[in-house]
């Protein structure tokens, strides 16, 4: 029967179908049982659809260049799968509103499917629950898939590692943003746009970005991708055809590199990915009764009186076999 009930969900979805689809990433995000198995079976269908990450800080346009791009893609006739990750805030806020305000004009189109992931908190986390609705994404046949994430934190940039091709986007003027790349996103980027160009400020945030890539020389001269910097104006369309060509152009360089290069960059993913899913897993499975247990409370209540010190109470309620 359960069975029964899960072959007709992998059908479905595989058929591509809308709701059944929607309803399994709901169900993923929630992580209701039964979710991992149909994962499992949908696995021989993911046929490899091409994974597009846009992460940025909040408004600076990342909704609006998506909404080009979904019909840019459209009028080539490639289908496209958008998931609108938001780790900043709990619950459905004015981020996802807007992703949603920002892309309306495509949902009575077959060929889009725009979904929203805003929780956090869970034990499972939102990076693994993105990765699962990219794989449902991609079992559906999508043509593209494009992940967009707020911000510039570690959560991002494991979210966009699962990309074949990630877009960090900027403003001009913004310093800090900058900043921010520098701090860690720069690694992430395959392609840097400065979006809002007709803001005072483009071309030196485009010195200022083309400065920083050009740090790493060495890596070019070896082959390696040069990320390229876009201006772009999406509220007008401007600068979309051409970020998509650059992401052709990426997706050519992935395609060029040696059979040896592949399978290590492809390791070296799925090695990223394997170790999320088993932190995830472990932390659901174990960290979370651990937490939840009367155990617990009673070693904080300990610790709080002074009776304990957190270092033992640690030990005992991680390794409760080996206590004395
Ligand atoms: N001037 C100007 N405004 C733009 C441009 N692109 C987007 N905007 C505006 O910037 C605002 C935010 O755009 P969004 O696309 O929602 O930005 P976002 O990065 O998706 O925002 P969050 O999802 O909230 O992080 C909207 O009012 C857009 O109309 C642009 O090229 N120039
Ligand atoms: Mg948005």
């Amino acid at each position: 029967m359960v069975t029964n009930m899960m072959n007709n969900v992998v059908e479905k979805v595989v058929a591509g179908d809308v709701r059944t689809a929607a309803r399994l990433i709901r169900d993923i995000d929630d992580e209701l049982p039964g979710t991992r198995e149909i994962l499992k079976a949908l696995h021989p269908h993911m046929v490899r659809a091409y994974v597009i990450g846009i992460t940025g800080a909040p408004g600076v346009g990342k909704s609006t260049l998506v909404d080009q791009m979904i019909h840019h893609l459209r009028e080539r006739g490639k289908t496209v799968g958008v998931l609108a990750v938001d780790p900043t805030s709990p619950f459905s806020g004015g981020a996802i509103l807007g992703d949603r305000i920002r892309m309306q004009r495509h949902c009575m189109d077959d060929g889009v499917f725009i979904r929203s992931l805003a929780t956090r908190g869970h034990f499972g986390g939102l990076t693994q629950s993105t990765r699962s609705a990219i794989d449902v994404l991609d079992a559906m046949g999508k043509d593209y898939i494009i992940v967009e994430t707020v911000g510039v934190g570690q959560d991002e940039i494991d979210i966009v590692k699962s990309a074949h091709t990630t877009i960090v986007v900027v403003i001009p003027g913004m310093g800090d943003d900058v900043q921010a790349v520098k701090a860690g996103i720069l690694e992430a980027g395959d392609i840097f746009l400065i979006n809002k160009s007709d803001r005072e400020g483009a071309h030196k945030t485009l010195a200022d970005l083309k400065m920083m890539i050009d740090i790493n020389q060495s890596k070019y001269d070896g082959g390696e991708w040069r990320p390229p910097v876009l201006m772009a104006e999406a509220v007008c369309d401007q600068g979309v055809v051409e970020l998509l060509e650059e992401i052709g152009n990426h997706e050519q360089h992935i395609n060029a590199m040696s059979e040896d290069l592949k399978i290590r960059e492809k390791a070296d993913i799925v090695r990223t990915a394997l170790i999320e899913m088993i932190k995830s897993r472990l932390l659901k499975e174990i960290l979370k009764p651990m937490t939840d247990s009367v155990e617990f409370e009673r070693a904080v209540d300990s610790i709080v009186d002074g009776t304990r010190d957190p270092y033992s109470a640690c030990d005992e309620l991680a390794f409760p076999c080996t206590r004395p």
